[in-house]
């Protein structure tokens, strides 16, 4: 083993433990056309989902509840709802009139391969199936599932990945002012309110107080910062040419973001280890943020 494993190694075992039952989970959800009527839409669909995604989301959810004192598995289907946001908006960010890409994870994206009007069609049903899922499992706690429904409202909305998705188009267009650099959180709302849905629907649904999400939220934002740092970092690594001025790492260099990274990393984990119990979910969860400070791709 690495040290590098070794680190992760929790969390890792974590993963591998759940993994079969999250690809169970996320197939057995799946938004499928009656078959009779449109075969094609249906190969679209599995195409988009079973594509090597790393799952991240339906962990933290697992975790979120985990953390709180409640159980994983009866959150399974509000990790699939993540999980389906997270492939919706992939395709809608491929799309030639937002960030035009062919590629996604290796393999030709979901509209070049079959066609936009199919790709929009696709990530309309991922994103309609999401919103039913925090009642499964927990149709005797409606209060616990209107909250977690309301809060993916907020997270897919105008406040969250939509709106995020409208800074980022803003700044492709040369429009967005340098003032997006100043704030991870800002430019970064689209990965962020992602992040917070899927750690916080999680506690939700297990019962998490009010002064548990205000911290789970802060968390999640802080992942989120990080995650958007490290990118930038990976992408200058990658392409010096990238080099823009409307990032924290253009404006400031690389040392600048590596430092900030850092703290970012070190707040996040102080915030678990100030306000929730020891326990398998809290390391997980410590070694999640320091995962997404320390990839490299
Ligand atoms: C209506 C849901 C919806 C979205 C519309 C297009 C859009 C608004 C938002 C785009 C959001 C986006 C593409 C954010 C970047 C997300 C991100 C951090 C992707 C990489 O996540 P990983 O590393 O990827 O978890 P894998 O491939 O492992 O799943």
């Amino acid at each position: 083993m690495t040290g590098y494993e070794e680190k992760f190694s929790g969390l890792g075992s974590y993963v591998e433990r759940y993994r079969p039952a999250i690809e169970a989970a996320l197939r057995a959800h799946l938004p499928l056309a009656p078959a009779q009527i449109e075969s094609r839409f249906n190969e679209a669909v599995e195409y988009a989902l079973f594509s090597g995604g790393k799952r991240l989301r339906p962990v933290l959810t697992m975790l979120g509840a985990e953390l709180v004192g409640g159980n994983a598995e009866s959150v399974l289907p509000a990790a699939v709802a993540g999980e389906y946001i997270h492939t919706s908006s992939l395709i809608f960010d491929d799309l030639p009139c937002m960030d035009d890409a062919e590629m996604r994870r290796g393999k030709t994206s979901v509209h070049e391969k079959f066609g936009e009007g199919l790709a929009v069609l696709v990530a309309i049903g991922f994103l309609n199936a999401s919103y039913g899922l925090v009642f499964v499992n927990h149709a005797n706690l409606p209060e616990r599932a209107m909250l977690a429904h309301a809060e993916l409202v907020e997270c897919i909305g105008a406040a969250g990945m939509v709106g995020g998705q409208a800074v980022d188009l803003a700044l492709a267009t040369g429009a967005g002012s340098s003032k997006y650099a100043e704030s991870e959180s800002v430019r970064n709302l689209k990965t962020s309110a992602l992040m917070r849905l899927a750690i916080r629907v999680g506690a939700i649904l297990a019962g998490a107080n009010p002064i548990d999400l205000v911290k789970l939220s802060r968390f999640a934002e802080l992942l989120g910062d990080a995650y958007q740092l490290s990118d930038d970092l990976i992408d200058i690594e990658e392409d010096d040419a990238i080099f823009t001025n409307k990032t924290f790492v253009g404006e400031s260099g690389r040392e600048a973001a590596r430092v900030r990274l850092a703290q970012t990393i070190d707040d996040a984990k102080r915030i678990l280890v100030e306000n929730f119990e020891p326990g398998e979910a809290r390391s997980c969860l410590i070694q999640f943020a320091d995962y997404l400070g320390e990839r490299r791709s």
